[in-house]
């Protein structure tokens, strides 16, 4: 086990498993969390070794966002400056994580609040626990959904739930959140981890390079033309049809036994 103790991180079966790790505070997060969990995402960009990531929280909750007793306005003095604290921790999060091309599972063990909430929803495939609750708290401070939270609920869900969702900061609880389509499925509480574990295994075991293309061209759908994407598709398989894991994937198939593939990130 490496990292911070504010976030561990693990390499196992090819699975880096970050775990929010402030278990007493809901996960909120420090600056000091935010920078382990971001060594923790390049890593997992910089290593072959590394073909998926599951990321998760320690104890009761997934993450409450910002931690606010580091901003606490009763001792006085100018007000912060919020947009640099999102340039300066946030979105060099958000980005590592949609531009990483592996893929990112996250187990929501409980509650997920506010940029909790957003980073969550930013992971490719997002299992959570029957109890657990999406809440865009923004709204309860004063302030509005960051951590690319406007961009993921008004694509995924439409402007009619994304705005009563932002506005009332009312909890979406997982099974409903799964019901319309923000996150992949709610599983009983007991079975999470061993689920998100099995799943991220399996994605690790995958033809790493195929994957990662998969992901960016998925993400780069909504903003293509139809011309535009055949494009990126035909280069992309150009790419993975040079690949060893293509090769190894069709002679397992015309072999009838299980592919093993050794992820090369290049063809
Ligand atoms: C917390 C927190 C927390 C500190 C629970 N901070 N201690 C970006 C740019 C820069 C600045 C501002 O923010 C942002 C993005 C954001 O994320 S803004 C949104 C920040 N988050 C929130 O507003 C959520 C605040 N938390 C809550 O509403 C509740 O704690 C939830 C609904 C998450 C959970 O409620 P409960 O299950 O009833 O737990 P609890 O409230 O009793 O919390 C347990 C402990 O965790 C407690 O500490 P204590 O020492 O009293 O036991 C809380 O104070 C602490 N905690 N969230 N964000």
């Amino acid at each position: 086990m490496t990292g911070s103790e504010t976030v561990l991180a693990e390499l196992r079966d090819s699975v880096l498993h970050l775990t929010l790790n402030r278990p007493d505070k809901l996960n909120a997060f420090t600056e000091e969390m935010h920078l382990a969990l971001r060594a923790g995402l390049e890593r997992a960009r910089d290593e072959d070794t590394v073909r998926a990531v599951l990321l998760t929280g320690a104890g009761r909750g997934f993450c409450a966002g910002q931690d606010l007793g580091d901003r606490d306005p009763r001792r006085g003095g100018p007000p912060p400056d919020l947009g640099r604290t999102l340039e300066t921790f946030y979105n060099p999060t958000l980005r590592l994580i949609r531009d990483l091309e592996k893929p990112v599972v996250c187990a929501v063990n409980g509650v997920a609040a506010g940029a909790g909430a957003n980073i969550a929803l930013a992971c490719d495939i997002v299992l959570a626990a029957r109890s657990a609750k999406f809440i865009q708290s923004f709204a309860r401070i004063g302030l509005v959904p960051d951590a690319g939270g406007t961009w993921s609920l008004a694509r995924i869900l439409g402007e009619p739930r994304a705005k009563a969702l932002a506005l009332t900061a009312e909890p979406l609880m997982a099974e409903t959140a799964a019901d319309w389509g923000l996150i992949w499925k709610a599983v009983e509480d007991t079975a999470l981890m061993t689920e998100a574990e099995t799943l991220a295994r399996s994605l690790a075991a995958g033809p790493t390079l195929g994957l990662g293309m998969t992901k960016r061209l998925i993400q780069a759908a909504a903003g293509n033309s139809l011309e535009a994407q055949l494009d990126l598709e035909r280069d992309c398989q150009q790419i993975a049809g040079r690949s060893a894991d293509y090769a190894e994937g069709v002679t397992a198939f015309l072999e009838k036994r299980k592919p093993v593939f050794r992820g090369e990130r290049e063809p």
